[in-house]
């Protein structure tokens, strides 16, 4: 019997990235078992159904061990890495010297766990000169960034949503107990639904597993949320709910927004919404007396009608009666690990997309214009693509329109671990070690950093995706070798213990160097990264942001435990984080000093945004617009449910999937005696953009009208020599244009399609 290895690390298929403990098998690479952490501070132990699997994300048959070149016939064939990296080098070099580097883009950007190879991404995008990062946060949070932008004066304030500590708990849109979002979510619900004391509002047109723990459940007509929250503030404002002093101190433009919430017919615009008015009224008056209250959204509103004015109207509801900065309330924090940055608007000179002329929100650019900015004749159009740990073919909107754009790049080159559905699209794919083959960080949740080391050396013939950008600006002549002086201040403090030498040679490199800025993150693997281990290298990186975290906010990280001034901090940290294999809270908040992180001049919150009041008022048309929509297609389907066995497209044996194996429609009981449909048909779901075959279970969880169907289905997995589908994917009935007018996320709880029994 081979021995085994015990690990930790995190789970990588949601973005709460739980502790986890895996066994290994290291002659078979095989993770044996897994097992919650009890030593992450966070997740404490706390794992759900999936994580359990992960052993079908690391070994499976599509996982890539050799780049790829297509062929002229549409094959694939292998070539080895110094080909594929001279070649794509050669590529890009020669688009980006004819039509510009702002006409190649990057899209991706990590999923749930896959972090540290974007910033060297970051150093590729600096030499070619493009600023288009097309991201799937793009189509979900980029609404709430725009929102946070003006409210609070940067896209990317980190804002956090403390449910498990709030005594009124507002959940609208998301459902925690299976897509999680929450830490440790389904004890934090079931306390929350068992305790006398608190009250649980949930949201949502579906009777899902959180509604179901829910004090008050109120079930919104999909895709009305805009009235129902409209509705809410109205009553609030017209009561005088709100809290006087806390506006005065905290906030501006109370007087301007006012008016508008005075003139709302709130009883109309709940019998819109669907709702009871008596229900909303008392929710109304109890958040506001509540003593604390917390506000929890994911995608029910942001992928809905409306998504960037529900995320106003949302956070007013909070804001008003002074539910913020506080512990207990929804409040700002700080990021050890910033993954966004912040857009200027259009008028201020900020970048937009060459061909839409679509604004950029938190640097990042949303997938649903991306078929559009390929596929025409402008001369500034997108000739090469870099897809990075996504997998647009599947996930994002209007997979016709996206295989049609693909087909007009120049150079499309996709990284990942698997042969997935956008690799097949590619001219070139290169393979990466997995999230547990390499050194990676989990860090989506407020005051913490996980540093996971690799569980496994690197999969023969793979490379993690450090390496492959620095080779590829290798090739491309970038000044990425020039590092020897670094690295020699590095070994002296070292082998003395000493930490200034190092510190000292970055200073230097600083003035003397002027690449070093674009290739800092390079510099820092070479360098100090190297005193790390081969294996361990594209942490060095981490020594800047901890500098650099460390003079921003020193208070919070002395809150955290640890000592001194801001070098010795810096360096603490940076040595904390690499000897905790369990993740480390890097600081803490003191919600005194809460109000110096919103960034407005007067550090007051600014709740006037002339542009979503407008669309306030034109509430109206907008359920003109969608009452005709809905005389087309009968019914509402809700395009990407969460479930037990979906983690989007992270793992692709469908194998994985103890249940629910097809990914099954759910249809309510009166939809189905009409169109004659038993539990277990296949039904046919189409509208002007296509048609998904899908198989039917009938529930009443979900009202008459409104189909659910499940996220992350519709992936080809190789069975011996056949190609399977398994499961539909709903990006083949999702339209480019169908999404929100500013921050363009998509509408894919609100996909109006027809139903039809497939007769046999
Ligand atoms: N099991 C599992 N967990 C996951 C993932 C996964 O693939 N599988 N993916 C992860 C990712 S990437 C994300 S972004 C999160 C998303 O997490 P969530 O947003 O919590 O999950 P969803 O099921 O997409 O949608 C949330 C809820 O919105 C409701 N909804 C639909 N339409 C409307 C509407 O018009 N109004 C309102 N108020 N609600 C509506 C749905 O019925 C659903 O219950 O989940 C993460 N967790
Ligand atoms: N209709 C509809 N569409 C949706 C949604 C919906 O609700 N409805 N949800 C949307 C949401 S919220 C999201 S976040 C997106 C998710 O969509 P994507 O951003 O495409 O995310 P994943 O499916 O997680 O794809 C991650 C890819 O990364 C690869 N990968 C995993 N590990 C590594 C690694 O270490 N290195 C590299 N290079 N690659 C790796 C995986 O093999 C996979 O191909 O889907 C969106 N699409
Ligand atoms: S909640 Fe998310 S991170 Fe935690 S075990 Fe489940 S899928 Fe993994
Ligand atoms: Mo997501």
């Amino acid at each position: 019997m081979s021995s085994t290895t015990l690990h930790k690390s995190a789970c990588n298929l949601c973005s709460l990235n739980c502790g986890i403990e895996i066994e290994v098998n290291p002659a078979t690479r095989e993770f044996v078992k897994i097992t919650g952490d009890k030593d992450h501070p966070l997740s404490q132990g706390y794992i759900c159904q999936k994580a359990t699997r992960i052993n079908y994300y690391q070994n499976h048959k599509q996982r890539l061990t050799t780049p790829l070149r297509k062929k002229s016939d549409g094959t694939f064939e292998k070539i080895d890495w110094d080909t594929a990296i001279g070649e794509i080098a050669d590529q890009l070099v020669a688009i980006r010297d004819e039509h510009g580097g702002e006409t190649i883009a990057y899209a991706g950007g990590g999923g749930q766990g896959n972090h540290l190879g974007g910033v060297y991404a970051a150093s590729l995008r600096a030499a070619l000169g493009t600023p288009y990062i097309y991201s799937s946060l793009a189509q979900e949070k980029t609404g709430n960034f725009w929102v946070h932008g003006k409210l609070f004066g940067r896209q990317n304030t980190a804002y956090a949503e403390p449910i498990d500590e709030a005594e009124y708990v507002i959940i609208c849109g998301a459902n925690p107990m299976q897509a999680h979002g929450v830490q440790r979510a389904r004890r934090v619900i079931n306390e929350l639904s068992r305790d006398p004391d608190r009250t649980l509002v949930v949201i949502d047109p579906r009777n899902t597993d959180t509604a179901k723990k829910a004090d008050i459940f109120i079930q919104v007509i999909p895709g009305r949320d805009a009235w129902l929250l409209a509705s809410m503030l109205g009553i609030m404002v017209q009561e005088d709910l709100v809290d006087h002093q806390f506006l005065q101190e905290h906030t501006t433009g109370y007087s301007e927004i006012k008016p508008f919430f005075e003139q709302i017919p709130t009883k109309k615009y709940a019998e819109i919404a669907g709702v009871s008015y008596e229900t909303i009224e008392k929710v109304t008056r109890d958040l506001a007396n509540a003593k604390t209250m917390a506000f929890r959204s994911d995608l029910g509103i942001e992928m809905s009608y409306n998504s960037t004015l529900n995320a106003y109207l949302a956070r007013l509801l909070f804001l008003l009666p002074g539910h913020f900065g506080r512990k207990g309330t929804n409040h700002l924090s700080t990021w050890f690990f910033p993954v966004l940055g912040h857009s200027k608007e259009p008028e201020e000179g900020g970048v937009t997309a060459q061909v839409t002329g679509t604004r950029g929100i938190g640097k990042l650019f949303p997938p649903n214009i991306l078929p559009l900015e390929i596929d025409n004749d402008h001369p500034k159009r997108i000739r090469g693509l870099i897809v990075d740990s996504a997998n647009p073919a599947v996930n994002w909107a209007d997979i016709p329109a996206q295989k049609k754009a693909y087909k007009k790049l120049d150079l499309m080159v996709v990284i990942d671990v698997a042969m997935t559905e956008t690799a097949r699209e590619a001219h070139y794919v290169l393979p990466a070690s997995s999230q547990y083959e390499k050194v990676e960080a989990a860090f989506f949740q407020e005051n913490f950093f996980h540093l996971r080391k690799p569980v496994l050396h690197p999969l023969e013939g793979t490379l993690p995706e450090p390496e492959i950008y620095t080779r590829l600006l290798k090739a491309m002549g970038e000044p990425v070798n020039d590092f020897k002086d670094l690295e020699k201040a590095a070994i002296k403090d070292q082998v003395s213990n000493d930490k200034n030498n190092f510190q000292s040679a970055m200073i230097q490199a600083a003035t003397t160097q002027p690449t070093i800025k674009k290739f800092g993150p390079i510099a820092l693997k070479e360098s100090i990264g190297k005193t790390l281990g081969e294996d361990e290298k594209a942490a060095g990186m981490l020594w800047m942001t901890a500098q650099i975290y460390a003079n921003k906010y020193p208070a919070s990280i002395r809150r955290a435990g640890f000592e001194g001034n801001s070098n010795q901090l810096a360096e603490q940290l940076f040595n904390t984080i690499l000897n905790s294999p369990s993740g480390v809270r890097v600081s803490r908040n003191d919600y005194s000093e809460h109000w110096n992180l919103v960034r407005h001049k007067d550090n007051k919150i600014n709740l006037s945004i002339p542009m979503l009041l407008d669309w306030l008022i034109q509430l109206p048309g907008e359920l003109r617009r969608i009452e005709e929509l809905e005389k087309r297609y009968p019914f509402n389907l809700i395009a990407g449910e969460r479930r037990a066995y979906n983690a989007n497209t992270i793992i692709r044996n469908p194998e994985w999937r103890k249940k629910d194996a097809e990914g099954a429609l759910k249809v309510n009981p009166v939809d189905a005696q009409k169109a004659d449909i038993q539990n277990g048909d296949t039904v046919t779901l189409s509208n002007d953009n296509g048609s998904v075959r899908i198989l039917a279970i009938i529930t009443d969880e979900v009202p008459k009208g409104v189909l659910s169907m499940p996220h992350g289905h519709g992936m080809k997995y190789e069975d011996d020599d056949d190609y399977q589908t398994v499961g539909a994917s709903a990006n083949w009935l999702t339209s480019t244009d169908s999404c929100d007018p500013l921050a363009k996320t998509p509408y894919h709880k609100n996909v109006r399609v027809r139903m039809e029994k497939v007769q046999i």
